[in-house]
């Protein structure tokens, strides 16, 4: 188990690793010390390993969205707004900012486009790499080590290896991912039980294909509830009519078997789909009154945080942001698609909704009251780590956040980075 009071252990480790890796003129590829056993892998292991503690003025919220808003010309993909001349290269980094604060810390660096992530009640996270198809385990002894590929990934665009889950309780080595393929985005159940850190092809089997996938769009969160039914986000794949079609599986929220089957209790006994008339879903989470809460990247003008209803049609390509027309749900929050394109979002232990925000850099954190109300959106983190891409809440109620910069924005040493942070002490 974690430990609830204090650091976990391998916090302590991690400084030197850190500052080791700060030196390295050379990107890309995890770096460091901490690892491995990726002997078939040509990159070492991302870096277990822990900021010095130079706050900065980052963390700093600013004002929440108020009611003017700017719109931005051209369709929102995850990014297209930006300037994506900065993706990648191989070019050295620049001087890394090391923005930290008492209430983050920096768990692991080196990861390259990271997007699924689970953290298990032991300690232990999984981070998937969307372009590589690999998964990194990190232990809660600060053992860093890749744990093997999932087979079949062809990534593109915004495609690859997404989300992750892990069944609660299950210790059988079950992982399901949101892959994907050359034909589809599909759920695959890949089993991690005879794992030996070879970095090879993890078994894997379909649990459902069919999914629509486009260079942008392509959802991609799975949220498991219990051990039985899996919950997953996709979305339009650039064809907006696919929302409104109870018949496509895109730009929707599924709820499926393990097997793949519509779950019973499905607003359509013989269909998947939970909830409909998404554009693009990667991030959903459950309070503890049973809520199911999800964001959504908006078009040109209103990214949204969604309440999930059973059937609901949240109105995308009809309605982007509030509508207040009759046939549609609302969103319950939105922001300006410069301030927000949301991919993950959790519950915390406070009953607050966390966001990773892409294009807005920050962790938005969003009130919400024991009815279920929401109040103002706090913007946490702005620009401290640049775009973020997942958020967990672990049993000890912290958040672990994946940054997003090796695959757009401007990558800094030590991109991608997995980040543990206390969220009581963020904020004003
Ligand atoms: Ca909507």
């Amino acid at each position: 188990m974690l430990h609830s009071a204090g650091r976990p252990p391998y916090l302590g480790l991690a400084l030197g690793v850190l500052l080791l890796s700060g030196c390295q003129a050379e990107r890309p590829g995890p770096s460091g010390a901490g690892a491995p056993t990726a002997d078939s892998d040509t990159r070492s292991a991302p870096t277990s390993s822990k900021t010095s503690p130079s706050p900065t003025d980052g963390g700093t919220p600013s004002a929440p969205p108020d009611g003017s808003r700017t719109t931005d010309s051209g369709t929102q993909t995850e990014s297209a707004t930006e300037s994506d001349a900065a993706t990648q290269s191989d070019a050295a980094p620049t001087d890394e900012a090391q923005p930290s604060g008492p209430a983050e810390q920096v768990l692991a660096t080196g990861f390259e486009v990271p997007w699924g992530l689970v953290v298990l009640a032991d300690g232990t996270a999984l981070v998937g790499e969307r372009d590589t198809g690999q998964i990194w385990r990190l232990t809660a002894d600060s053992e860093t080590e890749i744990l093997g590929t999932v087979p079949g990934v062809v990534p593109g665009g915004e495609g690859g290896l997404l989300g992750l889950a892990v069944p609660e309780g299950a210790d059988d080595g079950v992982l399901y991912a949101y892959a994907t393929t050359e034909e589809d985005n599909r759920v695959l159940r890949v089993d991690t039980s005879g794992a030996q850190g070879s970095g090879g092809d993890l078994p894997a089997e379909t649990v459902l294909d069919g999914i629509p996938k486009a260079g942008y769009h392509n959802g991609g969160r799975i949220g498991l509830r219990g051990l039985d039914f899996l919950y997953v986000t996709t979305g339009d794949a650039s064809e907006g009519a696919l929302s409104q079609d109870p018949g496509s599986l895109g730009g929707k929220i599924l709820r499926i078997t393990a097997d793949g089957e519509p779950a019973p209790g499905n607003p359509d006994p013989d269909s998947p789909v939970w909830s409909l008339g998404h554009r693009n879903v990667q991030g959903l989470d459950w309070d503890e009154d049973g809520r199911l809460w999800a964001s959504e990247f908006g078009q040109n003008a209103f990214d949204e945080v969604n309440l999930i209803e059973p059937g609901g049609n949240y109105g995308w390509p009809q309605v982007e942001g509030t509508g207040g027309e009759p046939d549609f749900i609302d969103p319950v929050v939105t922001w300006s698609t410069s301030e927000a394109s949301p991919s993950g979002l959790a519950v915390g232990a406070d009953g607050d909704l966390y966001v990773a925000a892409l294009r807005g850099q920050s962790l938005w954190r969003v009130p919400v009251d024991g009815s279920g109300e929401v109040g103002e959106p706090e913007r946490l983190l702005e620009g401290d780590y640049g775009r973020l891409r997942s958020v967990v809440t672990d049993v000890d109620g912290r958040l672990w956040v994946l940054t997003n910069n090796t695959a757009r924005g401007e990558p800094q040493e030590g991109d991608d980075r997995l980040l543990l942070l206390d969220p009581a002490q963020l904020g004003p």
